[in-house]
């Protein structure tokens, strides 16, 4: 059982119920969620030890937060009170033709406005194997953004191993700003997860061969090895989705360690709720590296189990080992188990 740490904000979910339009709506269903949250969910659910960073009010509604975090296992020894507020966002689920939508109310969350000196990252770090961010964790503000810097370089000190999966939210900071932050923070990563288009859009970064005349794997794998050059990570993974409607997609991923790529299988999925795909998979290619798995089958195992969590309502992944490990050995068949 490995110490897996991760830091972010964790924020209320009000949601319509049924793939209600906000104006619709006479009530919100309430869930926990944030995406390093989601990640240390998953990873304790998948056995491993977890501990989220944060910072949440003292009172009730932090409380419920950090509530909603035990419930799952989840070390919260790491997170301080204090601040003003918890963040919230609220999502009208897409369907079919129609995306879905985040409105965010997070100005001035306790996450936003925690300061380095709050933490005692020697005593986070101690004894760590892993340690995962996201970049919405930097955007939410320039504290936050520094906070992160602080908390990569202490990793790296301690010789804990980095993820940091690019997640990037166009409703919380431009492409311009996210460069900028993002190439301060990702020389301190072993594992990065991302996109080609984070590469181009954020990072600025010209692929070799024109992307509408290359196979999309092929300009991947230019945007990968480019990355890797500038940065020195150890391998770059990303999701692929072939969106067929805002309900109907086809899920696969691929990875990239400077030597050998590998893209996986497609699963096709029905989506329930596509709320935390991302982060369910960062959770199972950390599981599977940090156990000593190679790239594929990590890459396996973390596909599997992002394309499951799109079956479950909420931000979380709550699928256990056994039950990806189904899907993967090719059960997909939705029979009674
Ligand atoms: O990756 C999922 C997150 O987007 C969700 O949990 C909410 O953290 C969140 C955010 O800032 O969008």
């Amino acid at each position: 059982m490995a110490k897996i740490v991760t830091m972010g904000e964790i924020m209320l979910r009000l949601s319509t119920p049924g793939y209600q339009k906000f104006i619709q709506a006479d009530n919100f269903e309430v869930n926990y969620g944030g995406g390093e949250a989601n990640v240390c969910v998953s990873l304790a659910r998948f056995g491993h030890k977890t501990y989220f960073v944060s910072k949440v009010p003292d009172n009730p509604i932090g409380e419920c937060a950090v509530a909603a975090l035990r419930k799952h296992d989840v070390n919260c020894e790491y997170i301080i009170k204090g601040g003003e507020r918890l963040g919230i966002y609220y999502l009208e689920p897409g369907a079919s033709m129609r995306p879905s939508n985040v409105v965010y109310d997070r100005a001035h969350s306790s996450m936003s406005e925690a300061a380095i000196e709050e933490f005692d990252f020697d005593t986070i770090f101690k004894g760590a194997d892993w340690f995962h961010l996201s970049g919405i964790t930097p955007a939410i503000s320039d504290k936050a953004a520094d906070l992160a810097l602080a908390a990569l370089q202490k990793a790296r000190e301690l010789g804990v191993k980095v993820s940091m999966d690019f997640n990037y939210r166009a409703k919380l900071w431009s492409y311009e700003k996210a460069g900028k932050v993002m190439t301060e923070l990702l020389p301190y990563v072993d594992v990065c997860i991302g996109s080609k288009e984070d590469a181009i859009y954020i990072l600025g970064m010209t692929p070799s061969q024109k992307p509408d005349g290359a196979l999309a794997d092929d300009v991947t794998k230019d945007m990968f090895q480019q990355m890797i050059e500038r940065f020195g990570f150890q391998c770059m993974a990303g999701t692929m989705r072939e969106s067929y409607s805002a309900s109907d997609n086809g899920w696969s991923a691929c990875i990239y360690d400077g030597k050998e790529f590998y893209h996986t299988r497609k699963y096709d999925m029905r989506i329930v709720d596509r709320v935390g795909g991302g982060d369910s998979f960062a959770a199972g290619l950390i599981c599977g590296l940090v156990e000593g798995k190679g790239i594929k089958e990590a890459l396996d195992f973390a596909t599997a189990a992002s394309a499951l969590k799109h079956t479950i309502p909420g931000d979380v992944n709550l699928v256990t080992r056994s039950e990806v490990e189904r899907l993967m050995n090719g059960d997909a068949s939705g029979k009674v188990q």
